[in-house]
C-alpha cells in the first residue's frame, strides 16, 4: 500500500562537491534518508510527473548500502516510477551507473556512495542524483534539492517487503517493476567498444603484468571480470577484490598513504609493469609505473597526448577540460593538438555541459579522476584500460612514456597537501586571512616572484552561463607557478584544507627531481602566506600527493 508519511525538515542536507555525505549514524537516524530522497524526487519531477520513468539505483557496497536501496525502491514505487534498475547485490560503480542510465535511457539514477571516505557503522555514507545524461546533477539542481529539504512536510513510501537483491530477475513493487541486473555487463560491453581488447589480450599473453588494487571497494567485480577473465591477466592481478561493507577497515582512497602497499610493491624489484588502484565507488584511478608514480595531472596530460592510439579516440580529441587545481600539463598538450582546454571548478558536475555540448573529449582532476565522453563520470577502470591500450601500442614502459612526454612538453611539478579534520573555525579563518591578502598581492611580488593573478576562482559556464563562485583561492605567478587553497566539500568531520602547489620545469636535465624538493620554495611560501602550521596546529600535512 502506498503511504504518505508526515515528516519535518532536517538541517544540513546541502549537497557538497559530489552529493550529500554524512556519517552513517546521521543518515540512518529518523527520516534523514527518506527526507533527502523525497526532496530529490520533488526537485527533479518533470511537468508530466514521474509516472512510468526509469530510475537506476546502486552503490559502492559500503555499510548501509543495502538498507538504503530498499528504502529508495519503496519510495520510487510510491512516487510513481515505472521501473527501477538495480545492480545485483546493490552494486554499481559510479561510472557503471552512469553507463546504465545512458544505455537504458533512464530518467536518472541515485548512486549510494561516499567514494573515498571510510565506511562501516562509524564511517560515512553518501547519496547523489545523476540525470538522464548519466552525470551528476548540476548546481542549479542540487540547489533545488536543498531548497526542498528545507520545506519538506511528507514523503511517500510503501509497506512492501524488501526485495531480493541477490538474484538477477524482475519483481513487482506496487505498480513498478524492479529489475536486478548484472552490474558489470553493460559497462563491459562499453569498454569492449572503446578499446582494442584483442591487443590487450596479446599484451597480457606476452607476459605483461598488472597489479590492480580494488581496495575492497566496488571495482573488485569489474576488475576480476575485465582484467582477469576478459583480458587474461594472471589470477591474483586483482588484489582486495571483494567489496566489503567497511572496506576491510581501510580508506578506499587510492593515494600514496592509503594505497601504500601498492606503492611499495611498485618501487620494489618485484614490481609488475603497471600498478593501478581505484577508490570506493570506482571513479578514480591511481597509476604507478615500475619505479615511477604518475601524478594524476600528468596522467591526464599523457592520456590526452596518446588517446588516439585507442580505437574510440582514433580520430583525435576535440578538447580537454580540467578542474582549476589540476596542473597545467594538459593545457600544453591541448595547445600542441590545437584543441581548447577548459578550466572548471572542482567536481565532475562541472564537466557535464561541456561533454554534452561536444566541446571536450577528455576531462580530469588532480584528485585522480580521469574520464571521457563515454559516460558522464570519471572512470577508474577506463583510465587503466586506456593506459594499457597506450602501452600495448607504444610497447614502452610507463616510465619511458612519462619521460618522453616531459621531454616534449616540459614537466609540471605538482603536489597536493591535505590537512584533514582541522578545526572548522581555524580553517575558515585561514581562508579568510588569505582572501584578505589577495587584493594587495595582484601585481605585487612574493619572494621576488611577480604575482599575475590573485583571486577567488569563479567559473562562468560557457554553455548555460551559470556562475559558480568561491571555488578556491589562487595565487598565480608570472612563470605559471601557482599556489591554490581550497576547503574540501566531501569531508564529514571538521574541515579539510587542500593546498595545491605547481611549478613548470622546461629544462629536461631537471625532470628527474623529487617532487617535494622541486617545490620546496613554493611549499614554504604557501605556509608563510596562509600561516598553515600556526593556524592548524599541524607541522605536516595528513596526506601528500
Ligand atoms: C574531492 C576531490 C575532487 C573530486 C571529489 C569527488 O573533492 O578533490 O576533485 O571531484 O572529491 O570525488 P573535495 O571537495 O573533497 O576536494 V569522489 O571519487 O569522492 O566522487
Ligand atoms: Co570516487
Amino acid at each position: 500500500m502506498i503511504q504518505t508519511l508526515p515528516t519535518a525538515p532536517i538541517a544540513g542536507m546541502k549537497p557538497g562537491t559530489s552529493g550529500l555525505r554524512k556519517k552513517v549514524t546521521e543518515f540512518a537516524a529518523g527520516n534523514y534518508l527518506p527526507n533527502f530522497v523525497q526532496s530529490v524526487f520533488d526537485a527533479v519531477r518533470p511537468q508530466g510527473g514521474l509516472g512510468g520513468l526509469t530510475l537506476v539505483v546502486g552503490g559502492d557496497g559500503r555499510y548501509y548500502n543495502l538498507q538504503a536501496i530498499q528504502t529508495v525502491i519503496r519510495m520510487a514505487a510510491a512516487n510513481g516510477f515505472g521501473r527501477v534498475l538495480v545492480g545485483q547485490g546493490g552494486i554499481l560503480s559510479t561510472p557503471a551507473a552512469s553507463c546504465v542510465i545512458r544505455q537504458h535511457h533512464a530518467f536518472g539514477g541515485l548512486i549510494l556512495s561516499a567514494s573515498h571516505n571510510p565506511g562501516g557503522p562509524d564511517g560515512d555514507f553518501g547519496i547523489k542524483f545523476n540525470g538522464a545524461n548519466g552525470g551528476p546533477a548540476a548546481e542549479k539542481v542540487t540547489d533545488a534539492i536543498y531548497a526542498c529539504t528545507l520545506k519538506i512536510t511528507a514523503y511517500r513510501s510503501t509497506d512492501t517487503p524488501d526485495i531480493d537483491l541477490g538474484r538477477i530477475g524482475t519483481t513487482q513493487v506496487e505498480g513498478m517493476s524492479v529489475h536486478v541486473i548484472d552490474p558489470v555487463a553493460d559497462y563491459l560491453a562499453l569498454m569492449r567498444r572503446l578499446f582494442d581488447f584483442d591487443a590487450l589480450q596479446r599484451l597480457f599473453a606476452s607476459g605483461f603484468t598488472l597489479a590492480f588494487d580494488a581496495m575492497h571497494a566496488v571495482t573488485g567485480p569489474y576488475a576480476h571480470a575485465i582484467f582477469e577473465r576478459e583480458l587474461g591477466a594472471a589470477p591474483g592481478t586483482v588484489r582486495h577484490g571483494t567489496p566489503l561493507p567497511d572496506f576491510g577497515g581501510h580508506h578506499p582512497d587510492p593515494n600514496l598513504v592509503h594505497a601504500r602497499e601498492l606503492y611499495d610493491l611498485m618501487m620494489s624489484p618485484q614490481a609488475p609493469d603497471l600498478g593501478a588502484a581505484s577508490d570506493g565507488d570506482g571513479d578514480r584511478n591511481l597509476i604507478i609505473g615500475r619505479g615511477l608514480f604518475v601524478a594524476p595531472s600528468d596522467s591526464l596530460a599523457m592520456l590526452a597526448a596518446n588517446a588516439h592510439l585507442a580505437p574510440a579516440y582514433a580520430k583525435g580529441i576535440v578538447g580537454i577540460a580540467r578542474s582549476m587545481p589540476t596542473s597545467g600539463a594538459a593545457d600544453r598538450v591541448a595547445q600542441a593538438l590545437g584543441v581548447p582546454c577548459y578550466e572548471t571548478p572542482t567536481g565532475w558536475k562541472f564537466f557535464g555541459n561541456l561533454l554534452d555540448a561536444g566541446k571536450v573529449t577528455l576531462c580530469g582532476e588532480e584528485s585522480a579522476g580521469t574520464g571521457s565522453d563515454h559516460v558522464r563520470e570519471k572512470d577508474g577502470i577506463w583510465a587503466v584500460l586506456l593506459w594499457l591500450n597506450v602501452l600495448a601500442v607504444r610497447r614502452q614502459s610507463v616510465a619511458q612514456v612519462a619521460h618522453e612526454h616531459w621531454a616534449r612538453y616540459g614537466r609540471n611539478y605538482y603536489t597536493r597537501h591535505d590537512y584533514e579534520d582541522v578545526d572548522s573555525a581555524a580553517a575558515q579563518a585561514l581562508m579568510q586571512a588569505v582572501a584578505a591578502q589577495l587584493p594587495t598581492l595582484a601585481g605585487a611580488t612574493l619572494d621576488g616572484r611577480p604575482v599575475v593573478i590573485a583571486d577567488d576562482f569563479s567559473y562562468l559556464d560557457p554553455i548555460d552561463a551559470s556562475v559558480s563562485k568561491h571555488q578556491g583561492l589562487r595565487i598565480v605567478f608570472a612563470d605559471g607557478s601557482r599556489i591554490v587553497y581550497r576547503l574540501s566539500g566531501t569531508g564529514t568531520s571538521g574541515a579539510t584544507l587542500r593546498v595545491y602547489i605547481e611549478r613548470f620545469e622546461g629544462d629536461a636535465a631537471r625532470h628527474g627531481l623529487d617532487t617535494q624538493e622541486a617545490l620546496a620554495d613554493l611549499i614554504a611560501l604557501a605556509d608563510r602566506v596562509a600561516g598553515i602550521r600556526q593556524r592548524t596546529g599541524r607541522e605536516v600535512p595528513s596526506v601528500i600527493t
